[in-house]
């Protein structure tokens, strides 16, 4: 059976059923340490603003849950290795809690009981030929650091750099790939501008701008520490894990929606990838709509902050892969920037509409499954930012609760997007190194709570056991990975 087609002429006939992935390639899981650890305050963990946020009283969160307990895998980690080995994972990601490790966010004083949590499950993993991949900082940022301002303050940023360089000094003898930063425009933009996230503030039109630029700031000083003080002698490889939808124009030969779609990807993806990955600058299209808006509201400059010449310098050419997130794709529509009010929203001048053809997955309203979204933008990536090495660090589909256990549905999401990955691989040439499935078990789903499953193995929360059971897409899954292609087979 061909690997690969090797002619243009085979590609008529190529199916990607019977194409293997390249060797080595990495297949994962992914998780979170709010989502899943529990022990929200044992054995002297500090708290996160998502404590804070889910104990204040509202209406925030599904049903008023918290992650004080989750999948207590701060307690039950044996039976998420359990499930790993079930799979036959080759990584998986985890992030760890920051205010575990550091209580109060800084180097000050050191949480001994995290660091043995974490290196036990490093050291398990390894043992179990298992590679990990390790993000720093998940949403979870510590109390602390919040009361000082949190992401809209440079201790925030002087504070992550100290941390990344403890974690490195720590554990970075035996893991080899980091993430800094999960998803830097969920943060900014659900975290400081809209306030529908942890720490829940609403400041729109500015908190996203400035909580993002310190976010860029604190991963190049996280990535400098390592290439300066540790890649030598430890080998491994930092990145920073962007999301982003794919974007189509609503109508396809209008050129205003043509560029608003770019827009939309613009003020996702490019927000961050362009200073990282290219220029330590933000995209031009960012600059120039936000200062003429800016200006427009009486702004005596742009709302979004510049870098300095020094800044650019040190944050261009900061990550050794790329990490994309990718969940759903969007139809774009131009619009007019119209009101007043700042906000991020008006100055991208593009609304967003979802395909009613496209079917959306059962446990959130938002995620339209449009598996060849994708292959688009991982053809995106490549051309934009000269064909890196990529890593899918998330991808994923929700079912409601209750959740049947035969979720062939979402199997055959997964199935279609393996495909989707397969020809990008083999007829788009790009280099997607590996993909970690989101999530390892069903977990406390940020504002949804546990009223939306994302896991491979589902968690039963009425169960003080918290036992863990795998869907078929587990079981599937782990077809896939021991063969490392899909099989032609399957209905
Ligand atoms: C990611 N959106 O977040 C996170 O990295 C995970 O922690 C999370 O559980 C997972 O996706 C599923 O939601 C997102 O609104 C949060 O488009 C929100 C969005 C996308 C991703």
């Amino acid at each position: 059976m061909a690997l690969a087609p090797s002619t243009t002429a085979d590609y008529c006939n190529w199916d990607p059923d019977d194409a293997s992935f390249p060797e080595e390639f990495a297949w994962g899981a992914s998780t979170a340490a709010y989502q899943i650890e529990g022990g929200w305050n044992a054995d002297g963990k500090g708290p996160s603003v998502w404590d804070t946020f889910t104990h204040r009283a509202g209406e925030r969160v599904f049903e008023n849950q918290t992650g004080d307990v989750a999948c207590s895998s701060y307690a039950l980690w044996e039976e998420d290795l359990k499930c790993i080995k079930q799979l036959g994972l080759t990584h998986y990601r985890f992030s760890l809690s920051w205010s575990r490790l550091l209580p109060d966010g800084t180097t000050g004083f050191i949480n001994q009981k995290g660091v043995d949590y974490y290196n036990n499950m490093i050291d398990s993993l390894l043992a179990n030929s298992v590679t990990p991949m390790v993000t720093l900082y998940h949403f979870d940022l510590p109390q602390c650091l919040e009361d000082q301002g949190g992401w809209r303050s440079s201790v925030t940023v002087e504070a992550f750099e100290a941390y990344a360089q403890f974690c490195f000094k720590t554990f970075g003898d035996r893991v080899k790939l980091w993430i800094t930063i999960n998803e830097p425009y969920v943060v900014a933009e659900l975290g400081y501008e809209k306030g529908t996230m942890a720490p829940g503030v609403k400041e729109p039109g500015t908190g996203a701008y400035l909580s993002a630029h310190n976010m860029i700031k604190a991963h190049a000083a996280a990535w400098q520490t390592y290439d300066k003080e540790f890649r030598k002698r430890q080998g491994g490889l930092v990145s920073i894990a962007l999301n982003s939808d794919w974007a189509e124009p609503l109508h396809p030969n209008s050129p205003d929606d043509q560029e608003a779609a770019k827009r939309h990807i613009g003020f996702c993806l490019d927000w961050f990838a362009t200073p990282i990955f290219l220029n330590g600058d933000y995209p031009d299209i960012m600059k120039s709509k936000i200062s003429a808006i800016s200006k427009k509201q009486g702004y005596p400059s742009s709302r979004l902050p510049e870098f300095t010449e020094e800044e650019k310098m040190a944050i261009r050419g900061t990550a050794d892969f790329f990490a994309v997130n990718y969940y759903t794709a969007r139809k774009i529509k131009h619009q007019d920037y119209a009101c007043c009010q700042p906000s991020t929203t008006g100055d991208k001048e593009a609304e967003q509409v979802t395909d009613p053809s496209w079917p959306v997955a059962t446990g959130s309203s938002w995620l339209a499954v449009v598996p060849w979204g994708l292959r688009h933008l991982l053809k995106y990536i490549k051309d934009t930012y000269n064909h890196p090495i990529i890593y899918i660090t998330e991808n994923g589909f929700s079912q409601s609760d209750p959740a049947p256990l035969d979720d062939s549905q979402r199997w055959e999401y997964f199935r279609l997007t393996l495909q989707e990955i397969l020809k990008a691989i083999y007829i788009d040439n790009v280099q997607v190194k590996g993909y970690f499935v989101w999530s390892l078990l069903d977990n406390f789903e940020w504002t949804c709570g546990y009223s939306s499953r994302f896991g491979l193995f589902h968690v039963d929360f009425e169960n003080a056991a918290l036992p863990r059971v795998p869907y078929k897409s587990a079981i599937e899954y782990a077809k896939v990975i021991a063969n490392n292609r899909l099989m032609d087979s399957q209905g």
